[in-house]
């Protein structure tokens, strides 16, 4: 066990699940809170709640994540094996194809490790902010940046999402349906707004839920068929106000695993803003990812389940959602399921 800071920040949990703790709010994740998510099964039915992963389509929503690309591995004589017959080098029937992807993790339906964002701030009580992760994780450690790898890779070797993905994300997760009480127009969404879904519609968000966000963002966002128009997604759907302090406190207090939504951000993204060096750009990224270790969900599909749970006076369910389990990532598509 090694203490990695002095100064924790203010509202932070770091510490409280262990000194070397890289799972955050999914240590909430016990087996009693896999069976409340069993118990949450009734129907039997499966939902997917990925969008298809060559959406959004394009770059507009963000010039540096580029949609999937997939091409043919290739053979030592430089040959794709692809629609590759075995016949000449064998003499058999076998028909091969066999591909590779260039995907940018953060493209579409995804989670943020812990490792996504960190802040600056002064962990080791000497005066001066440094650059720090959750639970006081360093760059200089527990990175490995491109500009000092030989091949350029890059590496988070603590708090990478490969941890997510050996705690299998299982629990019972509960569905607000933002769109349903505040249609497809963009509203941030504050603590008064969210109290009111959460009491009109009498849900029961437990300690260790994870907590899902549907505001219809990412069913405009098929009903664009991979040509996203940027300018209307930026009016388009319920965000949360991470301004909102009231919010932030109740994300605290709530003691959910993880916050997933079927939005850009989970958060209201402000590309205008400049700040004063003293504050998060994103705050609920701040809070969530760096303060408490709350694993983010960012444009998964929930409108099916959304409807579904709707017509059945429904609001909770078994969600099963596993990274990639790819060693050192800072994030990574998923297709989540729902049991309901
Ligand atoms: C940033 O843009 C920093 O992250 P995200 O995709 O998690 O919103």
């Amino acid at each position: 066990m090694t203490k990695r800071w002095k100064n924790r920040p203010e509202g932070s949990n770091w510490g409280e699940f262990g000194d070397d703790d890289q799972l955050g709010r999914l240590n909430l994740l016990t087996p009693e809170k896999v069976m409340e998510a069993i118990a949450e099964v009734k129907a039997g039915k499966v939902f997917s709640l990925s969008l298809p992963l060559n959406l959004p389509g394009g770059n507009v929503l963000n010039p540096s994540r580029h949609p999937p690309r997939l091409t043919a591995t290739t053979r030592s004589d430089g040959k794709p094996i692809y629609l590759h017959s075995f016949q000449h080098d064998h003499h058999t029937t076998d028909l091969v194809c066999d591909d590779m992807v260039t995907l940018c993790l953060q493209y579409s339906t995804q989670w943020d490790a812990l490792s996504h964002v960190g802040s600056h701030f002064d962990a080791d009580g000497d005066g001066r902010n440094e650059p720090v992760f959750y639970n006081g994780f360093r760059p200089d450690t527990d990175f490995s940046h491109p500009s000092q790898t030989t091949d350029g890779s890059s590496k988070a070797h603590r708090l990478g999402i490969e941890n997510m993905a050996r705690s299998g994300v299982q629990g019972r997760a509960v569905l607000l349906d933002f769109r349903r009480h505040f249609g497809d127009a963009r509203r941030p969404v504050n603590y008064e707004d969210l109290m009111y879904v959460i009491d009109h519609d009498n849900i029961d968000v437990r300690p260790g839920d994870m907590l899902c966000l549907h505001t219809g963002y990412a069913d405009v966002l098929v009903s664009m068929a991979g040509n996203p128009d940027a300018d209307k997604l930026a009016e388009s759907c319920a965000v949360l106000d991470g301004s909102d302090s009231k919010l932030r406190d109740w994300i605290t207090d709530s003691n959910i695993a993880a916050l997933i939504a079927d939005n850009y951000a989970v958060e209201h993204r402000p590309y205008d803003f400049h700040g004063d060096g003293c504050s998060a750009l994103l705050p609920l990224h701040e809070l969530c990812l760096f303060k408490l270790g709350i694993h983010l969900g960012e444009l998964w599909y929930l409108t099916e389940l959304a409807d579904w749970l709707h017509t059945n006076s429904r609001h909770a369910f078994m969600l099963t959602a596993p990274p990639l389990y790819l060693p050192g990532a800072v994030g990574s598509p998923l297709n989540p399921i729902a049991t309901v």
